[in-house]
């Protein structure tokens, strides 16, 4: 047990006792990492644990915009620029009411080992606001987006810093922020921001990319257990972009989701999302009401559960949380023991509390695959957003998907591998968390005192 890696702990601990979210994905991450600090007393002697928990540079700025009744309002905006040792800033935006700069740091944090994860060059950032979108019109969304940008744009630029969408930041609002930028700047670019729309520069299969990579991932994992996708349920939480792609790559392969929820509670869909009615029905009812799945049950007369999780369901084989933060807490855990689950693989950032991930990886039958592997894709297909831009081509629907597939194969490969050269078996969260963080410490130590 590493002397040095528990003091860093302690400093985090003691440091940010007003920013939970981010000591939880200290905690989390460092787990994984005693053998690492004690192989490689290098990184002891250049202090690379307290740099790495230190952002390169946070900020928070002023977001004023005015609703429709002329009513002015004044929101945080915050950017994280948590570490560019190999590469741009690179992460999404948040625009959810609960923001605030622990959950903008643990997010950056993350993002920095799973943008390593992608084998690209890009580095880990994170920013949004507690801006609330639920209920804003079109033009209010645009004003705020406007304003945001206003305020963000001179930190930002395509070998600086590329911001991309999350929870409340979709194709609509990258390109307001985009059209605002590009007002300011009067240049392209290179898109600056990724998740744009295809006729501007965006990638195809970006919307997708999340949750088809999710999958890709469990195909790999399915492989190694020689078990394959074919006829497996799935239960998945949210359905948002993320959640749909997973819905979508299922039914292509064989399998389809059955349990999805909303923050009205859960569907039970015996038949599964697989057609493309109920796949453009997701769509629509997250453009038009992001709070309720119930007309989702109403329309095709399947179970609706009200203020309830589909965790502990018995008719399924694979659990995919794909919310937000911490939505598999202990008693979810257990529930999903019991019932007897196999793969648990944690696909929205941070969906399990760490004392849950914990039980998970502790029972025996049920192989846990950790959030910044399984969706890595998402932020790989906006690295592959950003060359194709670049490079001024459009790559083909089947060149990303091909390029998609390959980068989840690939992480998790080089987790296994990272793992096995620790002797800690086949264990997917510290492969990744080791895998990640060796190639960010190296090229910070590469780069000197930084
Ligand atoms: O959590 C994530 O990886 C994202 N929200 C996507 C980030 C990106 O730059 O595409």
């Amino acid at each position: 047990m590493s002397a040095y890696l528990n003091s860093v702990l302690d400093y985090v601990r003691k440091t940010h006792g007003d920013e939970p979210e981010f000591v939880q994905t200290v905690e989390e991450v460092f787990s994984s990492l005693k053998p690492v600090i004690d192989k490689h007393p290098e990184y002891e002697k250049v202090d690379l644990l307290k740099r790495m928990v230190e952002p390169e540079r946070m900020f928070t700025f002023r977001v004023v915009w005015m609703d429709d009744e002329g009513q002015w309002h004044t929101n945080r905006g915050f950017r994280c620029q948590f570490n560019g040792a190999i590469g741009p800033y690179k992460g999404g935006l948040r625009f959810q009411s609960n923001v605030y700069s622990g959950i903008i740091k643990f997010l950056g944090f993350e993002q920095t080992f799973k943008n390593s994860l992608t084998g690209l060059p890009i580095g880990g950032a994170k920013g949004g606001s507690d801006f609330d979108p639920a209920g804003k019109s079109d033009a209010e969304i645009m004003r705020f987006c406007q304003a945001f940008m206003t305020a963000l744009y001179r930190y930002i630029g395509p070998d600086t810093d590329v911001p991309a969408g999350d929870m409340g930041v979709g194709g609509r609002e990258i390109g307001y922020l985009f059209g605002q930028y590009r007002r300011i700047k009067g240049t392209w670019e290179n898109g600056v921001l990724t998740g744009k729309g295809v006729q501007y520069g965006g990638s195809l299969i970006r919307p997708e990319a999340t949750g088809y990579g999710a999958v890709y991932y469990l195909c790999e994992v399915l492989k190694h257990e020689n078990d394959t996708i074919e006829g497996k349920k799935i239960a998945t939480s949210g359905y948002g972009n993320v959640a749909w792609g997973i819905m979508k790559k299922a039914a292509h392969l064989g399998a389809k989701v059955t349990y999805f929820s909303g923050p009205d509670g859960y569907v039970h869909d015996p038949d599964g999302v697989i057609t493309d009615e109920k796949l453009d029905f997701i769509l629509q009812m997250r453009a038009t009401d992001p709070m309720h799945c119930k007309p989702y049950a109403d329309k095709f007369g399947c179970e609706f559960v009200p203020n309830a999780k589909p965790w502990g369901a018995k008719d399924v084989d694979i659990c995919m949380p794909a919310a937000m933060q911490n939505d598999v807490d202990i008693n979810s855990a257990k529930k999903i023991a019991e019932a007897g689950i196999k793969y648990y693989l944690e696909v929205a950032n941070m969906p399990t509390t760490n004392e849950a991930l914990n039980f998970l990886r502790g029972c025996e039958n049920i192989i846990v695959a950790p959030s910044k592997a399984v969706n890595a894709g998402g932020v790989g297909v906006s690295a592959l957003e950003m060359s194709q831009n670049s490079e001024r081509l459009v790559w083909t629907e089947e060149e990303v998907d091909e390029h998609l597939r390959n980068m989840m194969i690939s992480i998790h490969d080089s987790s296994v591998k990272a793992a096995e050269e620790y002797g800690l078996g086949y264990d997917l969260v510290d492969g990744a968390n080791i895998a990640g963080f060796t190639k960010v410490a190296q090229a910070m130590i590469d780069q000197g005192c930084f």
